[in-house]
C-alpha cells in the first residue's frame, strides 16, 4: 500500500507538524484527532516532449502529492521571468495518480494486443527479457532489436540513455535516422544548407526585434511552445513591443501567418492571416517567387555569390539555364509553365491579388524574418514544401543579417548538462533505417534496400550501383517512454495487424507509467517511476525553450510508488542478468554519477557572473536561469560574412537551390508511382493531396470519395498522446474535428454533433467543431488522442488521428506524411 493516508499520523511523524486552518473555524470545530503532517516542497519538472521543460513545485504530505504549483521566481520581468508550466504541467498530480498507472511488472497472458496481463516479479521479468533478447539476438543478430521512437521522458540521468547504454554494451541495436518531428525538414536543410541543423537551429527569437516583417509559415508558437520561458512568451513580448512602437512612433512592422487554421498564435496578434491548403505551400511560394523575380525585386548579387542554381550564372556543370530555378519559375523550363499567382491560386487557395501584395510587401521589407514550421514538412512531399519556402529569404538575400532567419525553427538558448553516456562506440551494428520504416522492417526488413527504402549500409555492403539489402527483420522491440508503437505511428489498423502476429516481432517490452494503447501490445510491461518520483536529476531547458536557458534540479519526497523502478534500475537489473553490471555502472554508485554530472554542468556555467550554485542550494532554489546566455544569434552570419572562409557542407560549399545530391538521388532511387525527387525546390502533386496526382492509380476515385483534406496539429490539450489520460484536460480542450461552416452545412452538421471521419484506412468517431477558423475543404484534428477500437476494431471511438493516416513514406527522408490525408465526414 503506497498511497499513504496523510491524516493517519505515523509514529515517525515530524515534530514540526503544524495545525492549519482559520481561527474562527477551529473555535467551532473540535480539534482534529490527528494533526496534519507538514507539507513538503520539492522541485520537479515536466519532461514531456513539447520542446520545453518547465519546473514545477510539488507539495506533498507524508509521501502523497497535495498540489502542484509553477515557478515562483520573484523577479518576474521579461528576460528574467518565471518559467510557468502550461495547463498540462499544472495537472501533473492527476497524471501521477491516474487510475491506469502501471504499478507492477506484468506479463501478457492473452493474445498479443488483447490487453490481458498477469502480475510477475521483477526477477521473473528480468530473466524473461534477458533470455528472450539473448535468443533473438543470437539467432538474428543485434540489429534485430529495435527501440521504437520515444520522446516521453526527457531525463538526463535515469532516462532512455541507460537502456541504450546497456544495449550498446550487449552489441548494439538497429540504427535509425530522422524522427517523427522533423524528418523531412532535416533533409531539406541538409541538401540546401549542407547540414540538418540549419533546419532547426535558425536565428534566435530575439532577432525578431530587429525585423520589420515576421512571416510564420505554419508556425504556431502560442500552442506548440506554451511554456512560460518559451517561444510563445518571446513571440508575444516581441510582437507586442514592435506593434506598440508602430502605433506610437510609426515604426514599420508586419506579422503574417500562413496556416489553414486561424490559430492561437493569431487571435489578433497577427496583421494578416493567409489560409493555405495543406501541402500546397510550395505552390504559394513559387508564385511569390514569380512576383519577386519578374519584378526584379530579387538580390542578384546575393544569389550569384552565395547560391548554386538560381540562374545560368551558377548552374553546376552539365546543367544550363533551362534547369535553373529562375527558368522553372518564369516558365522557361521543360514544363513551360510560368508559376504566376493565377497558376498558384487554384492550387493553394490563396487569391492571386493576395499573393501579389504579399510578394511586394515581403520584398520591400528590409529585414524579413521567416519561420517555417515542421508541420508542412510532415506532409507527403514535405521535403519539397520546406525547400520551396527556403527560397523566400534567399531570393531577397535576407540571410545572415540582423533581423533575418533562413526559415529554420528558431534556436533556443541553451545550457548544457551532461547525459548518461550511451557508449555507442561499443555497438557492432552499422546499419540504419528511417525511424518511420520499423513496421516495414518487421514485415520484410530482409528485402529493404538502399535505393528503394533509404536503408543506410556500410560501404563494403554496397554493390556497384550503391545498392544493398538490410538483410534483417526486426524481431524484438523495446518501447520505453514512447507511444509510437501504435498510437503515434501512422495507420493504426495496419500497425495492429503487424503487431498482433507474434511470430513476426517475437518480443515487445514496454516500459511506461500508464496502460497506454502501446502498452496493450506488450509481452512484458515494466513500470517506470513518474517524473515527480524521480530522486535527483539536473535537466536543462530542452531544445526549444526560446531565449531563456535554464537548469532545473529535480528531487522528490513521494517516490518510487508501488513497485515502479527508474530506467537506471531497470537497465541495471538486466545488466545483472547478463553479467555486465560492472561495465554498466563503471563501478560508480548512482550518487557518484549524479555528482559528476552536476559538477560538469557547474563547470559549464563558470563563464557567467553568477554560475550554477551548489547542489544543496539548487535543491531549494529549483531553477537556474540565463536569458540569452550567448547573446542574440543570427543564423549563417559567418557564411554571409566570409563565404569562402566558411563554406557550407554542401558539395558546392554554397546554398544549393539546385541540389547536386538530390539530382543524383533523382537519377538512381526507385520511387513509388507518383513520387518524385527534384533537384530544384518545386511544388509537386502527391498522394492524398488537394490536386489529384495522375501518376497514382485510383487517386481520382479516392478524391471523389474523400473530398475533404484532413491535417493534424499539436494541440494544447496534450503533448502528443502524453496527458491524454487527464480528465481535466479533456474537459478543458475538446477533442473535435474542425470544419468550416460551409462544409458543415453541406453535410447537415452542427457543432458538437458526433461524427465519423473516415477513409480507406479507418474510421474515427468524435464530435465536430464547426468554425470559420478553418478554410473550406479542409478539416483538422489535434493529434495524440488515445486509440480505442470498438469490439470488432471497425471504428476507433478514441478518435486517434493515426487511424486515418498512411504509412507511405515521403520520397527523400522516408519520413511520415502524417498531415496528408483525405477523408469524408458523416453524422455518427
Ligand atoms: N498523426 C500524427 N501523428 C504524430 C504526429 C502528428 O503531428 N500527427 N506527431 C509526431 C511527433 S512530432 C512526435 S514527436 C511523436 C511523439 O510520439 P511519442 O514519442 O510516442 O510521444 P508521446 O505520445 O508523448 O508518448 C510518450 C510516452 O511516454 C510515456 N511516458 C511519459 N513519461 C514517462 C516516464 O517517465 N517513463 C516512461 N517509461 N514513460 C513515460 C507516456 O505515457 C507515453 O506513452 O508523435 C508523432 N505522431
Ligand atoms: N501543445 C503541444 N505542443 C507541442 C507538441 C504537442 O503535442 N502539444 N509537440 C511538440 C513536438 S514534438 C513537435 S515536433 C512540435 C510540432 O510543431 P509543428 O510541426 O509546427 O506543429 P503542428 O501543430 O503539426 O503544425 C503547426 C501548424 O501548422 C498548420 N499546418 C498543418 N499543415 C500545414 C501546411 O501544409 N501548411 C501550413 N502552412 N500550415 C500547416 C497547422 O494548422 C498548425 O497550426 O510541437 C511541439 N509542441
Ligand atoms: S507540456 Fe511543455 S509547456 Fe506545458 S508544462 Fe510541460 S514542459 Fe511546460
Ligand atoms: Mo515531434
Amino acid at each position: 500500500m503506497q498511497r499513504r493516508d496523510f491524516l493517519k499520523m505515523s509514529a515517525t511523524m515530524s515534530a514540526a507538524a503544524v495545525v492549519t486552518g482559520c481561527g474562527s473555524e477551529s473555535a467551532q470545530t473540535p480539534p482534529p484527532e490527528v494533526l496534519p503532517v507538514e507539507e513538503k516542497l520539492n522541485w520537479s519538472a515536466c519532461l514531456v516532449n513539447c520542446g520545453s521543460n518547465c519546473p514545477v513545485r510539488v507539495y506533498s504530505r507524508d509521501g502523497v502529492i497535495t498540489r502542484i504549483e509553477t515557478d515562483f521566481y520573484d523577479n518576474d520581468e521579461y528576460g528574467q521571468h518565471q518559467i510557468r508550466a502550461c495547463l498540462r504541467g499544472r495537472s501533473l498530480r492527476k497524471r501521477v495518480y491516474a487510475p491506469d498507472r502501471l504499478k507492477y511488472p506484468m506479463k501478457r497472458i492473452g493474445a498479443r494486443g488483447e490487453g490481458k496481463f498477469e502480475r510477475i516479479s521483477w526477477d521473473e521479468a528480468f530473466s524473461h527479457v534477458a533470455s528472450e533478447l539473448s535468443r533473438l539476438r543470437g539467432q538474428y543478430g543485434p540489429e534485430s532489436t529495435h527501440f521504437t521512437y520515444n520522446s516521453g521522458a526527457g531525463y538526463h540521468f535515469t532516462g532512455k540513455q541507460c537502456l541504450f547504454r546497456l544495449m550498446n554494451i550487449m552489441g548494439g541495436y538497429m540504427g535509425t535516422y530522422g524522427d517523427y518531428s522533423w524528418a523531412q525538414l532535416y533533409k531539406a536543410a541538409q541538401y540546401t544548407y549542407g547540414s540538418a541543423s540549419y533546419g532547426w537551429k535558425g536565428s534566435s527569437n530575439s532577432e525578431m526585434t530587429n525585423s520589420d516583417f515576421v512571416l510564420l509559415v505554419g508556425h504556431n508558437p502560442s500552442e506548440i511552445r506554451m511554456s512560460g520561458s518559451g517561444e510563445s512568451y518571446d513571440y508575444l513580448k516581441i510582437i507586442q513591443a514592435k506593434q506598440a512602437d508602430r502605433a506610437q512612433n510609426g515604426g514599420k512592422f508586419k506579422t503574417v501567418i500562413i496556416d489553414p487554421r486561424y490559430t492561437d498564435s493569431a487571435l489578433g496578434k497577427e496583421d494578416q492571416w493567409v489560409p493555405v491548403r495543406p501541402g500546397t505551400d510550395a505552390a504559394l511560394m513559387e508564385a511569390l517567387a514569380y512576383e519577386i523575380i519578374n519584378n526584379n525585386w530579387h538580390d542578384q548579387g546575393f544569389l550569384d555569390t552565395y547560391c548554386q542554381g538560381f540562374d545560368e550564372n551558377t548552374m553546376p556543370e552539365g546543367y544550363g539555364y533551362e534547369h535553373s530555378y529562375k527558368a522553372h519559375i518564369l516558365g522557361d523550363a521543360a514544363d513551360g509553365v510560368a508559376k504566376t499567382p493565377e497558376w498558384a491560386a487554384p492550387i493553394c487557395g490563396v487569391p492571386a491579388d493576395t499573393i501579389r501584395i504579399l510578394a511586394k510587401e515581403f520584398a520591400e521589407a528590409s529585414a524579413p524574418f521567416v519561420h517555417i514550421a515542421a508541420s508542412l514538412s510532415r506532409q507527403a512531399a514535405g521535403e519539397n514544401n520546406t525547400r520551396a519556402c527556403y527560397m523566400l529569404p534567399l531570393l531577397v538575400g535576407a540571410v545572415g543579417r540582423a533581423g533575418t532567419n533562413n526559415g529554420a525553427l528558431c534556436s533556443g538558448a541553451s545550457l548544457s548538462s551532461p547525459k548518461m553516456p550511451t557508449l555507442g562506440n561499443l555497438s557492432k551494428v552499422n546499419k540504419k533505417i528511417s525511424f518511420f520504416s520499423w513496421t516495414q522492417a518487421i514485415e520484410d526488413g530482409e528485402n529493404m534496400t538502399v535505393l528503394k527504402d533509404g536503408v543506410v549500409l556500410p560501404g563494403d555492403e554496397l554493390d556497384e550501383n550503391g545498392d544493398g539489402k538490410l538483410g534483417t527483420n526486426i524481431k524484438a522491440i523495446i518501447n520505453y517512454a514512447g507511444n509510437a508503437l501504435i498510437n503515434q505511428h501512422a495507420d493504426t489498423s495496419k500497425t495492429r495487424e503487424i503487431l498482433r502476429d507474434d511470430s513476426k516481432c517475437e518480443l515487445i517490452v514496454v516500459i511506461d507509467n500508464w496502460m497506454t494503447p502501446s502498452a496493450e501490445y506488450a509481452d512484458i510491461i515494466l513500470p517506470d517511476i513518474s517524473w515527480l518520483e524521480a530522486e535527483d536529476d539536473l535537466i536543462n531547458q530542452s531544445y526549444a525553450a526560446g531565449d531563456t536557458a535554464s537548469l532545473i534540479q529535480i528531487s522528490s519526497s513521494v517516490g518510487p510508488m508501488w513497485e515502479c523502478r527508474d530506467a537506471y534500475d531497470i537497465a541495471l537489473g538486466l545488466a545483472r542478468a547478463w553479467g555486465v553490471e560492472g561495465q554498466f555502472t563503471e563501478g560508480k554508485t548512482k550518487d557518484q554519477w549524479r555528482t559528476e554530472f552536476y559538477e560538469s554542468a557547474q563547470a559549464g556555467t563558470q563563464r557567467f557572473a553568477n554560475p550554477l550554485p551548489s547542489k544543496q542550494e539548487m535543491m531549494s532554489k529549483g531553477v537556474y536561469r540565463q536569458y540569452l546566455p550567448d547573446g542574440s544569434y543570427v543564423v549563417l552570419k559567418d557564411f554571409r560574412d566570409n563565404p569562402t572562409g566558411n563554406p557550407l557542407g554542401t558539395p558546392s560549399g554554397k546554398i544549393e537551390i539546385f541540389s547536386s545530391e538530390l539530382q543524383k538521388m533523382a537519377d538512381t532511387w526507385e520511387l513509388a508511382a507518383g513520387d518524385v525527387i527534384t533537384a530544384l525546390p518545386k511544388y509537386v502533386p502527391t498522394w492524398d493531396g488537394f490536386e489529384v496526382n495522375d501518376n497514382i492509380d485510383g487517386e481520382q476515385e479516392k478524391a471523389d470519395k474523400y473530398p475533404l483534406q484532413l491535417h493534424g496539429y499539436h494541440t494544447k490539450g496534450r503533448a502528443h498522446s502524453s496527458y491524454h489520460n487527464v480528465p481535466w484536460l479533456r474537459e478543458a480542450v475538446q477533442d473535435a474535428v474542425w470544419m468550416n461552416p460551409m462544409d458543415a452545412a453541406e453535410r447537415g452538421l452542427s457543432s458538437d454533433d458526433m461524427v465519423q471521419v473516415f477513409n480507406d484506412r479507418g474510421v474515427i468517431e468524435l464530435p465536430v467543431k464547426v468554425t470559420p477558423r478553418i478554410m473550406t475543404g479542409v478539416t483538422a484534428l489535434g493529434q495524440g488522442a488515445w486509440l480505442k477500437f470498438n469490439s470488432d476494431a471497425s471504428v476507433d471511438v478514441g478518435g486517434c488521428l493515426n487511424t486515418l493516416t498512411s504509412q507511405r513514406p515521403t520520397p527523400v527522408s522516408k519520413g511520415n506524411g502524417q498531415h496528408t490525408n483525405r477523408v469524408e465526414i458523416r453524422k455518427a
